[in-house]
């Protein structure tokens, strides 16, 4: 068989813009393809929900490709291993009990496949940059091409329409500051501000994170690291089992939601 460029470039763009235009309309836009947010997306897809990721960076995985400080092993708690194992990544109990270590790299790409096979549809390199409000509720995603961020262009985004957003956008809690920045003092944080992340405490901040992961304006969830980032809490450190259990959690409040 003779291969065309033509052809292989046409079947690139009709196959991608198919998916693009499938997402214009969601039932969850999730914001960072961490940890969290590969795990909601996972079980929110799983449900039956019309659900996209959109990713900053060229590779998905946020963090947790690195383990702690590059060495490539993640950590996780007893509570948490339930969710390596429902999605199939091999963990090793660690001799102190309650402590089990993974493949950083095998946990990353095994969570993603689970997330995409179950019909999340990830847009890499892709960069939230704003949301869309109808005036007291985030009702969609302002996107562009993150090359287009990076190359300061001056380029118009593009918009998608959603039932609720997730912000797993890590340490810096992006999706939150945007609306911070245009209500502030209206979220629904003790200050109704974002009150910052405090220094590590992992026993601590395990604990907070899935309290911290809830609706922190109407229409907008916050999980996973960002979670503590907007509540106060500590940070955990390299420690994985917080961010799984809280992107299970936001997608199952959400999806109570959706059932409304
Ligand atoms: O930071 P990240 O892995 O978020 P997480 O799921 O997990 C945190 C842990 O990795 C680790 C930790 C636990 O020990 O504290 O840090 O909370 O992934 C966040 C992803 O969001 C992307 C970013 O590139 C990263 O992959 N991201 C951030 N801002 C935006 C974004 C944005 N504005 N638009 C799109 N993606």
């Amino acid at each position: 068989m003779g291969l065309d460029e033509v052809v292989i470039t046409r079947a690139i763009v009709e196959r991608f813009f198919e998916k693009l235009s499938g997402c214009l309309e969601l039932d969850v836009a999730v914001v960072g393809a961490g940890p969290s947010g590969l795990v909601a997306a996972q079980r929110l897809a799983h449900a039956g929900r019309k659900v996209a990721v959109f990713e900053r960076k060229l590779s998905v995985g946020g963090g947790m490709w690195g383990g702690g400080m590059l060495f490539n092993e993640i950590v996780v708690q007893d509570e948490a291993k339930r969710i390596l194992d429902e999605a199939g990544v091999r963990s090793k109990p660690y001799r102190e009990a309650g402590y089990h270590t993974a493949d950083s790299i095998e946990a990353v790409s095994v969570l993603t496949s689970r997330a995409v096979q179950a019909g999340a549809v990830v847009f890499n390199a892709v960069t939230v940059e704003d949301v869309v409000m109808r005036p007291e509720r985030v009702t969609g995603l302002v996107i562009t091409w993150t090359a287009v961020e990076m190359a300061g262009l001056h380029v118009d985004p593009l918009a998608v329409r959603t039932r609720f957003v997730i912000d797993t956008t890590g340490h810096d809690t992006e999706v939150v500051k945007v609306v911070h920045r245009k209500v502030p003092g209206r979220l629904l944080t003790p200050s109704g501000n974002i009150d910052g992340e405090k220094s590590m405490w992992s026993d601590e901040a395990e604990k907070l994170t899935l309290e911290n992961t809830r609706e922190v304006f109407p229409g907008l969830y916050v999980a996973g690291m960002a979670a503590n980032a907007v509540f106060g809490g500590p940070r955990m450190g390299p420690i994985f089992g917080g961010m799984l259990l809280s992107g299970d959690k936001v997608a199952g409040e959400i999806l109570e939601r959706l059932k409304a």
